[in-house]
């Protein structure tokens, strides 16, 4: 997979994107990211990206030409199938399943805008308009790396075991169950015990049981829509009758 980042801020990528994960698969060429600095795609002396609103109003505005430059130059023989993304507060909700798909894309492009705005023109080069929760960045470069960081982990051979990624929290539909590794007791507070009595149905009916819980208590929305067994539902319906 290709990845290319166009954006105000370089030099934000530098030390971000080669920890851990990404750094691995970028060294098995699982993954090719490249940084682009917008202002490198303008024409004028002062490299101008912005400018004031039309309208009048608040901020600045990014321009349209040094995006659409950008853009043309790097999708004009890019491998097949691509996406152009552009990073905005305004943009379509990303989650998992979003992650997912796109993950199966062979080239992706991240224009990262600002707060403020982004001329709308843009609108009509990019597939789609992305934000990454409902609260304000000053700049789409940390949502660049929050999906990086997502799909990256997605691209077969970059988890160590790629089944270890299908059991995780957002996958399954619902959280995570707790986890626990030793000592045994640590100041007091004990390991449950089913969790060392190597009884593995035990340990996996426990398991999913304190994922349901900790689901229902932190994030309930997400049981609407989670695949539930019968036995599931019996357990969530006396946790709630419990309380
Ligand atoms: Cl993609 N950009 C900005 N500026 N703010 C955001 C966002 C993106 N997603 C959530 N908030």
């Amino acid at each position: 997979m290709k990845i290319d980042i166009v954006t105000i801020f370089p030099t934000l990528f530098d030390e971000t994107l080669n920890f851990g994960i990404l750094k691995r698969a970028r060294q098995k060429n699982l993954v090719n990211i490249a940084v682009h600095n917008l202002r490198d795609f303008t024409h004028d002396k002062h490299k101008t990206v912005d400018d004031r609103p039309f309208g009048g109003g608040e901020g600045m505005v990014l321009k349209p030409e040094p995006i659409f430059r950008a853009v043309d130059f790097l999708t004009h023989n890019s491998p097949e199938p691509k996406l152009v993304v552009l990073l905005t507060p305004q943009g379509k909700r990303y989650d998992q399943n979003y992650a997912e798909r796109l993950s199966k894309y062979a080239h992706i492009v991240l224009i990262c805008g600002r707060y403020e705005g982004v001329d709308e023109r843009v609108l009509t080069l990019v597939d789609e308009e992305v934000s990454i929760g409902d609260y304000v960045l000053s700049g789409g470069e940390f949502a660049a790396l929050v999906i990086i960081d997502s799909v990256v982990r997605l691209i077969p051979g970059a988890v160590g075991r790629y089944e270890s990624t299908r059991n995780e929290s957002f996958s399954t539909g619902i959280l995570d169950c707790p986890v626990y590794t030793r000592p045994a007791i640590y100041r007091g507070l004990e390991v449950p015990a089913v969790l060392q009595s190597g009884n593995h149905a035990e340990i996996a009916r426990w398991r999913r049981q304190k994922a349901l819980e900790k689901t229902l208590r932190n994030r309930p929305d997400l049981l609407k829509t989670a695949s539930l067994s019968e036995e599931d539902r019996l357990f969530l319906l006396a946790l709630k009758t419990r309380e």
